[in-house]
């Protein structure tokens, strides 16, 4: 391990930045834009703009339909967001791991179960459910960077569905699905090392960092229970699955077991470290594993056979495959370069027949600090530029002919970009339509709100030869990556209302059913009556309430507010939601519809009576 001090101006030299543009910041974006970048904003904010790049058009006229649902992760504020491509209208907010108090997510009984009393979260990365390398709007997953959890959502009614917490791992980042032939597994990374157990047991390895692990973690994706782990030498960042259901794929950082930034930082080379499935499948099998916090633990460290680790250079973030399956793009972050994997090299290395080095089959340098890569399906690769603040569009098999600046087209982006996500990108249908730039800060893009202002999403077409920023979207805390999916993969998977029987109990006939200490209040919603108007209880009861909405109508939502008692959740048609609560404030206490659902909304109210 690397004693060496962190020294920044050293950590820029490693980067290529000295002199001059050392003094001007690593980190701080830029405020003057260049001449190109003006003209470039100009020409965007000119009418004419999409029309001269391909014609398409941004503008979702007042009653028309996006072209694209966009799934995006909410950073932490712990939530998923759909926003129509390419007006960027946010449709929906889906409260994964936080609380969400206008739908009552957090404060249901059905709710709890899924948080568990823990309603801080970090989703990062979110992406669909595959059949043969496309979405089939079956389920979302996304990570809990913050509490190692992994959350599922199921598309038909947008709404999260299981919720699991993964032990023996921390900083729960890259998450991907199988892609081929369906999504069976579900494959989560994770970015911190810890000792494995992470409790009282293994005290003795609380300070000994060299004895700190990171996971591979591979759920299946229909019990959302923990198939394996596969224990690692190092921390494990964004992950991709290949086309063909083989391999499961991680970049990763710090072989050397740092705990402080130099010491991340001290190896030039790290690793893009593949997973074989087969061999996983059978190491499981022969009973090849520990079981450790009652998950089966294989070891895929440096000499497994489970593991490959192919070099690249230095601390790489982003892993994407290219749609047709033939390539990995591995973004440098503090190498300016990308490394292009040949994804069919990797049978050969895994048999031995060949180095891993040589699966490495292009080396561009595409700019500095390059993050995240995303494709047009036309040969194309984009990759997110951090420091620069560009997205670099650079051509693949210029690339591998041995091009080192295989640059297509480099459009400056305002500013300080993270994820790029273009229409489809992650499946073979990739179809170079749009391009979301998703920049971590927006300066003085957008009227004044304050210190903590949005972040920026640029809205870029994508298919002309050039890239024309269309749009400027302000986004509250903090997505972090997107995923657009054609309309016609979801629109008709998505129900307008619940199946009555979703809820064991459903409520059919209004009734309290008093037993000992407990009130339980089962009561139907009606536009625009409840159907109770008053209850009454002892002070100190525990009370439930069972609400079921019966309107069937699309879009008649009823909400239940109780007023004093921290209280409020929202029921959709044939949705079926409790709550149980002490009651300990004596008093009258009225509940009332907090969605607009009727002409006599205001009225539909009902008394709840804390006697003492
Ligand atoms: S990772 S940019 Cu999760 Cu790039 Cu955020
Ligand atoms: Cu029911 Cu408003």
């Amino acid at each position: 391990m690397s004693k060496k001090r962190f020294n920044r101006r050293d950590f820029l030299k490693t980067l290529g930045i000295t002199g001059a543009a050392a003094g001007a910041g690593l980190v701080l974006p830029r405020t003057i834009l260049s001449e190109h970048a003006q003209k470039q904003i100009f020409e965007a904010s000119t009418a004419h703009a999409a029309e001269k790049n391909g014609g398409q058009s941004y503008d979702v006229k007042p009653g028309q339909l996006d072209p694209y649902y966009g799934f995006w992760s909410g950073g932490h504020s712990g939530e998923v967001r759909i926003m129509g491509v390419p007006s960027m209208r946010q449709l929906h907010r889906i409260p994964v791991f936080c609380m969400d108090v206008g739908s009552g997510y957090g404060i249901t009984n059905e709710s709890k179960k899924l948080l568990k009393g823990t309603f801080v979260g970090d989703t990062h990365h979110v992406h669909g459910s595959y059949v043969n390398g496309t979405y089939d709007g079956k389920w979302l997953f996304v990570n809990d960077k913050g509490n190692n959890r992994v959350a599922r959502i199921r598309m038909d009614y947008m709404e999260t569905d299981a919720i699991v917490n993964i032990p023996n791992a921390q900083g729960m980042h890259g998450t991907f699905p199988q892609r081929y032939p369906k999504t069976e597994w579900v494959v989560t990374n994770t970015e911190f090392q810890v000792p494995v157990p992470n409790d009282a047991s293994n005290k003795a390895n609380f300070n000994k960092p060299q004895n700190y692990y990171g996971m591979h973690t591979i759920l299946d994706a229909a019990t959302m229970g923990i198939v394996c782990q596969i224990m690692l030498d190092e921390n494990v960042d964004l992950a991709a699955c290949d086309y063909q259901g083989k391999y499961s794929m991680s970049t990763s950082y710090n072989p050397e077991k740092g705990v402080t930034l130099a010491e991340y930082l001290a190896a030039d080379s790290d690793y893009l470290i593949v997973f074989h499935w087969e061999r996983i499948r059978a190491a499981l099998k022969a009973g090849k594993y520990k079981t450790i916090s009652g998950v089966r633990v294989l070891d895929g460290r440096k000499g497994s056979d489970l593991t490959l680790r192919i070099p690249v250079p230095k601390n790489p973030h982003g892993i994407n495959i290219s749609p047709d399956g033939k390539y990995g793009v591995c973004s440098g972050k503090v190498s300016p370069t990308c490394s292009v994997v040949e994804l069919a090299k990797i049978d050969e290395a895994f048999a031995g027949k060949i180095k891993p080095e040589k699966c490495v089959v292009a080396q561009p340098e595409i700019g500095l600090g390059p993050l995240h890569t995303t494709f047009d399906g036309r040969g194309n690769a984009i990759t997110s530029v951090f420091i620069d603040s560009t997205n670099v569009k650079w051509n693949l098999d210029r690339a591998v002919k041995g091009e080192k600046k295989p640059h297509v087209h480099v459009l400056d982006i305002s500013y300080q970009v993270g994820h790029i996500m273009a229409t489809m990108a992650e499946t073979k249908e990739a179809d170079g339509k749009w391009l979301v730039s998703l920049n971590k800060i927006s300066k003085d893009r957008f009227l004044n709100v304050g210190p903590l202002k949005p972040e920026n999403e640029q809205l870029i077409d994508l298919t002309g030869e050039k890239l024309v920023i269309v749009k400027d979207e302000p986004a509250y805390i903090e997505p972090h990556d997107v995923i657009m999916v054609r309309r016609d993969l979801v629109e008709s998977k998505v129900k307008h209302r619940y199946n009555m029987a979703d809820h064991p109990m459903a409520v059919h006939k209004n009734e309290i059913v008093r037993k000992g200490n407990d009130v339980i209040v089962r009561m139907t919603a009606n536009a625009p009556v409840y159907g109770f108007q008053e209850v009454k209880v002892k002070k100190g009861n525990k009370v439930t309430f069972y609400v079921t909405n019966h309107d069937e109508i699309t879009d008649l939502s009823h909400g239940f507010n109780i007023s004093n008692y921290n209280v409020n959740f929202v029921v959709s048609p044939y949705q079926t939601k409790s709550v149980t609560f002490t009651a300990d404030k004596p008093g009258v206490h009225w509940i009332y519809c907090t969605n607009f659902c009727h002409a006599l909304h205001l009225e539909m109210r009902m008394r709840l009576i804390v006697e003492v």
